[in-house]
């Protein structure tokens, strides 16, 4: 049992560090609380992978968001958490934006914005893409309304307007995964 909770503490360490050392001294405390999701591709016509951990550090969650959508290569693709933790019907299974605030939907920091709203994720010419996003809107393993646990994160093939509501006309899904506890 303790040898499985380290172990599974190394992988994620290991994990949560490839992202930068800000992630890897965090770890040290010992307490803190991590999520994190695997994104898979829902169609096999534009296959895709990615990782999104997310670290609570005291009223502070850092996220990081890696993407590899090769068909994307050189295009912007939105990224959304939404409001279940169900990748079935290609993606669609994870229903609309998460957003626990009723708000409308909008772009990250502005007036008015889901919780869900990551936003647009520039690929490179490989189709790879990083973001980073600090904030105390989010929890993590807490319960509350804020807590990402259990939601789901979605790739879309279309850059979100931040206009059109409520999905920012982002177009279909081509990459899902359910956001799970990994540590205590
Ligand atoms: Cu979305
Ligand atoms: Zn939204």
């Amino acid at each position: 049992m303790l040898t499985s909770a380290l172990s599974k503490k190394v992988v994620l360490g290991l994990l949560t560090c490839s992202f930068g050392l800000a992630s890897c001294s965090s770890l040290k405390g010992g307490s803190k609380k991590i999520a994190s999701a695997s994104i898979s591709a829902t169609k096999p016509a534009l296959p895709g992978s990615g990782t999104i951990v997310f670290l609570q550090k005291g009223s502070q969650v850092e996220m990081n968001l890696s993407i590899d959508f090769p068909s994307k290569a050189n295009q912007t693709v939105a990224v959304h958490i939404h409001e279940h933790g169900d990748c079935s019907n290609e993606g669609n299974g994870a229903h609309g934006h998460w957003n626990p605030t009723n708000s409308k939907h909008g772009k990250w920091g502005g007036s008015e914005f889901h919780l869900g709203d990551i936003g647009n994720v520039k690929l490179d010419n490989a189709g790879k893409g990083m973001v980073k996003l600090d904030t105390d809107k989010w929890s993590v393993g807490t319960g509350a309304s804020n807590d990402v646990v259990g939601k789901g994160i979605i790739v879309h093939d279309g850059v979100d307007d931040f206009v059109t509501q409520p999905t920012g006309n982002a177009g279909s899904r081509i990459g899902c995964g359910v956001i799970a506890l990994a540590l205590k």
